[in-house]
């Protein structure tokens, strides 16, 4: 099919501008809404590349700076309409905070604020602490997972980190509204952004032990069938604890504690003694402590191959928020670590860069962030910057090899490719503060163009951002709240050569990398959210939005 691909939520006025089409034409037009034409330009052939398997041709109108909607034509085909205008994104913006707030679990919601996607309260029994059936624990609260109803610790730590990063970084995320309850502390009302993080704050609170360590996960056995989550009623268990969701939870709850302590001493103090406690129970128990699922057991893993990258982000979070040189002392001697373990893994093959790794897993580059924000001169923190500039320059030499200027290579399409492209924004995010580089910025924009519709699919992977934002995100209560659309601002996980569900087989044989992806409700290897997949995008957008 002919298509003209191009970011349907729209550009800055000053923003690199471009359509990809998949088809020969020379020449374009940009046409108002309505349809009066406003800018020509001469068509680009890129050639073929391995992620898209398109031959694509470039328009490029970023000298156009005039303010609307529009759409670009060439040849009598059209592609979606999208805006030029300075506050493009602040619907987006919006729409992607407040997810977490409908994914809040326990009795959080209300109508006033969840509208028609209200639930009732849901997963407030006791849970049972699994191997001990006497024991009871109130773990009440939270944020749901993804698609199904899991609370999962380093998924809500690294998905809480992004955001308290996004503050850390950029200020204007403190001012983003999205209707949500007002907390008030000492009589100033909590950011919004501050709000909802306390959520989940709380509720890994909760999930720690008297001793320190953290319970991995709390959830059913096996994930539930498609229910409302009120009516996910098996019985909630809480599995073992780990020394990757205690070292993540350490290293979140300090950097929360400098977030906080500028609105609510108290609350930051809490938060600090919490992280103190965590890291006190990984420096007495130095030997890893994975995680695997309990035997019949389906619900999420989040299993990871070491902590190492775990213990480094914590005592890099810590020495950040305290400044002793214990801390600093720790983070050298994880650094060393991982520089080894990181030699096996190029001995594999892999090819990304340890220390900028902002993932569920690899948590890494999270402690390389709090370095960064430290800004001290130092041994680790210099070859820190070093790194980020290396992976940048590394994503950018990828963006040139396909005429969608995506920084992503073939492998990176896996399970949540998505996040894998907004962790490299990320990185490029970072790595344009340290130095600013023009590079760094148009491949940003240009991820961002894939992710809202400039990519083989024609496709926006946010829901109700675009004319042609997906619509069947593998998400429990929309399947069944009989409301029409999904609520706006959610993330899909996007194009996966895996395809490990059952509808992903659908997808046609030997479908290049960006087109191995289809907007159905079953497809959770495919179209599932979650909330690590919307926090980084919060990130991006406030480094960009800036
Ligand atoms: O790390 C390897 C890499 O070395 C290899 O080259 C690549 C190629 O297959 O795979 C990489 O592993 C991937 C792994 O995630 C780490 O990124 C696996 O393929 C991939 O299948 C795995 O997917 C994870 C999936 O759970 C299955 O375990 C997703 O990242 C993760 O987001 C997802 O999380 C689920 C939760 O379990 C439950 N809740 C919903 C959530 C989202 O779907
Ligand atoms: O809905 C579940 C989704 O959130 C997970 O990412 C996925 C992998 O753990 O599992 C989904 O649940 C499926 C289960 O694993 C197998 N039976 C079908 C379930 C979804 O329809
Ligand atoms: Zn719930």
């Amino acid at each position: 099919m002919r298509s003209i691909y191009v970011n349907q939520v729209g550009f800055f006025p000053e923003s690199y501008k471009k359509a990809v089409l998949n088809f020969k034409a020379s020449e374009f037009e940009v046409c108002n809404d309505k349809g009066e034409s406003v800018f020509k330009g001469n068509i680009r052939h890129f050639g073929t590349d391995e992620i898209s398997g398109e031959d694509t041709f470039v328009a490029d109108f970023s000298k156009m700076i005039q303010t609307g909607k529009f759409y670009v034509c060439a040849e009598g085909y059209k592609s979606t309409t999208f805006e030029i205008s300075e506050n493009v994104y602040d619907k987006l913006m919006k729409d992607i905070c407040k997810c977490f707030y409908y994914l809040r679990c326990g009795d959080a919601l209300t109508k006033e604020f969840a509208g028609e996607y209200y639930h009732k309260p849901c997963h407030m029994e006791m849970a049972t602490v699994y191997g001990e059936e006497n024991v009871k624990v109130d773990v009440k609260g939270g944020w749901h997972d993804a698609g199904d109803y899991g609370r999962y610790s380093t998924a809500g730590a690294v998905a809480l980190a992004h955001l308290l990063f996004g503050v850390r970084f950029f200020n204007n995320l403190l001012k983003v509204k999205f209707n949500i309850p007002e907390v008030e502390v000492n009589g100033n009302v909590l950011p919004d952004i501050l709000s909802e993080c306390k959520v989940e704050l709380d509720f890994l609170m909760k999930m720690q032990r008297d001793d320190g360590a953290v319970w991995h996960k709390v959830t059913t056995f096996c994930h539930a069938p498609f229910v409302m989550p009120e009516d996910d009623k098996s019985e909630l268990f809480i599995f073992p604890v780990s020394s990757l969701a205690t070292a993540d939870v350490a290293a979140v709850f300090a950097l929360a504690y400098t977030v906080y302590k500028d609105y609510d001493k108290e609350y930051a103090q809490l938060l600090l003694t919490h992280s103190l406690k965590a890291y006190d129970w990984l420096k007495a128990n130095p030997e890893e402590l994975l995680f695997c699922n309990a035997e019949g057991s389906n619900t999420g893993e989040y299993g990871e191959a070491e902590d190492i990258s775990n213990r480094f982000f914590a005592a890099c979070a810590l020495y950040e928020a305290l400044d002793e040189k214990n801390y600093f002392e720790d983070a050298i001697i994880q650094k060393e670590r991982l520089e080894e373990y990181d030699k096996k893994q190029k001995l594999k093959g892999y090819q990304g860069d340890i220390f900028t790794c902002l993932g569920w897993g690899d948590v890494a580059g999270l402690g390389a962030l709090c370095l960064l924000l430290k800004d001290e001169s130092n041994i680790l923190t210099d070859k820190i910057k070093k790194h980020f500039e290396d992976e940048a320059d590394r994503l950018c030499a990828n963006a040139k090899k396909n005429g969608f200027g995506l920084c992503m290579e073939k492998d990176d399409f896996i399970w949540g490719s998505n996040m894998e492209l907004l962790k490299y924004l990320m990185v490029l995010t970072v790595a344009d503060r340290i130095e600013k580089n023009d590079a760094y910025k148009n491949t940003i924009e240009s991820g961002i163009d894939y992710l809202l519709g400039c990519n083989s699919m024609d496709t926006s992977y946010v829901t109700g951002n675009g004319e042609k934002a997906f619509k069947n995100p593998h998400l429990r209560p929309t399947a069944v709240d009989n409301i029409e659309l999904p609520w706006p601002g959610l993330v899909s996980g996007g194009p996966n050569v895996g395809l490990q569900d059952e509808r992903a087989k659908e997808v046609p044989k030997d479908s290049a990398p960006m087109k191995c992806y289809l907007d159905h409700i079953d497809c959770y290897s495919l179209n599932e959210i979650t909330i690590y997949w919307n926090s980084p995008l919060v990130f991006v957008m406030a480094g960009l939005m800036k």
